[in-house]
């Protein structure tokens, strides 16, 4: 058993001392929020390292939906996955839209888009799919769909940090792309979000709502939110962005450690991401299926009696919760996939201070049940 608790996931703190140069100049300055100097540098800084035009810096992930959702203008019907974290979801009731679930890919565990055409109404106005775990969605086949449909797409992209494909960003698909930069993400800022947009114009909007709706000292155009990002949490980004490409080698290590010890176990099933895809291994999820010697749950208790705490993101579905149960998209029978995924799936600790010996003795208990 670990003699320390092993979670699913530590933040990466750099060496305090490397922060305090960062605090002495906020100090200096007497600039602590809106917009100051540490904000512009990690927009800049941000935009470099992930190969976009333009970001907007949030306080969280969650504001930071709500305001791409007013930033499009959207209304009605929104078709999202029922697989990811409540705040996706949230976002949607938070401004009074309908959302509507859309079963998942059985290989990505993303929206599956060949099921999106068939929910469409004359109150579809957009579509929220989730990078979940980083695996990139069928970004093609959504884009088609909306332009024939006319219909906005906003990704969850909470999880996709750094992850790219042959041309790049991931982030730089759809009309918006929502970053989360909490704790438990590959790259944090304490707590934190963005949203990549394609053009300064559409940046300018989302800048005035996330200021209230302030243009200038008189003048507010709409019912804009706080949703600024302090400058303590900009320095603090810009002092992880030093140590960002080691976090993501250690990780992938550790992913790589895992499939090799796991992938051919009767049972169990790694997922991988989607080929093509250079991945932040933000998450190890695996599938427990009947031919396990234990069920999810069961391994999921037995790890957690060894001090081990993996997670079942996402179980439940977000449209298993009170406030989405009774929408006709949220019957079983329109979900089955992710039904079933949310049965078995399982998510082991991956993070970069994780040790080779914690990730063997997860295995060991894996491997001996
Ligand atoms: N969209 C998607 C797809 C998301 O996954 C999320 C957030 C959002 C939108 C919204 O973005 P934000 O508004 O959060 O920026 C966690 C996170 O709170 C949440 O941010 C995240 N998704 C979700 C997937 O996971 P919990 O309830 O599992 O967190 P918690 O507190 O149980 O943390 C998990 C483990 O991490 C702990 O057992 C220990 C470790 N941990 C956690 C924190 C907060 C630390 O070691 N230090 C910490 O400070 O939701």
């Amino acid at each position: 058993m670990s003699d320390k608790p092993v979670y699913v996931t530590q933040p990466y703190l750099p060496p305090l001392e490397e922060f305090i140069p960062y605090l002495e100049k906020i100090w200096e300055s007497k600039t602590l929020t809106n917009g100051g100097p540490m904000h512009q540098q990690l927009e800049k800084e941000l935009c470099e390292y992930l190969g976009v035009e333009h970001i907007a810096l949030f306080n969280n992930g969650t504001i930071a939906l709500l305001t791409a959702l007013q930033a499009l203008r959207v209304t009605g019907e929104v078709i999202t996955t029922p697989y990811s974290f409540v705040a996706t979801a949230h976002s949607l009731l938070w401004n009074g839209l309908q959302p509507v679930f859309v079963d998942i890919d059985p290989n990505t565990f993303n929206l599956d888009a060949t099921k999106v055409e068939a929910a469409i109404t004359s109150k579809t106005t957009a579509i929220m799919p989730v990078h979940c775990y980083g695996f990139s969605c069928d970004v093609e086949a959504i884009q088609t769909i909306a332009d024939n449909y006319n219909l906005k797409v906003i990704y969850d992209a909470a999880h996709a940090f750094a992850v790219k494909d042959v041309g790049g960003s991931i982030l730089r698909y759809g009309d918006l792309s929502v970053l989360s930069f909490h704790a438990t993400k590959v790259f944090n800022t304490f707590e934190g979000g963005a949203i990549i947009c394609p053009d300064a114009k559409t940046k300018k909007r989302i800048e005035q709502l996330k200021n209230f709706g302030y243009v200038d000292e008189v003048t507010v155009v709409a019912p804009g939110i706080n949703g600024k990002m302090s400058e303590i949490n900009a320095a603090f980004g810009l002092l992880q962005l030093k140590h960002i490409d080691k976090a993501i080698i250690r990780r992938k290590e550790i992913s790589r450690r895992y499939t090799e010890a796991l992938q051919d176990v009767k049972g169990i099933k790694v997922v991988a991401p989607p080929s093509g895809i250079e991945a932040n291994c933000s998450y190890f999820p695996i599938l427990i299926t009947e031919e396990y010697t234990l069920s999810r749950d069961a391994l999921y208790q037995k790890l957690k009696v060894n001090n081990i705490f993996s997670r079942r993101y996402f179980y439940p579905l977000i449209s298993d919760f009170s406030m989405y149960r009774s929408m006709s998209s949220s019957a079983k029978e329109n979900l089955p996939v992710a039904n079933d995924v949310a049965s078995k799936v399982l998510c082991l600790p991956i993070y970069p201070t994780l040790e080779d010996s914690a990730v063997d003795e997860v295995i060991s208990i894996i491997l001996n049940v």
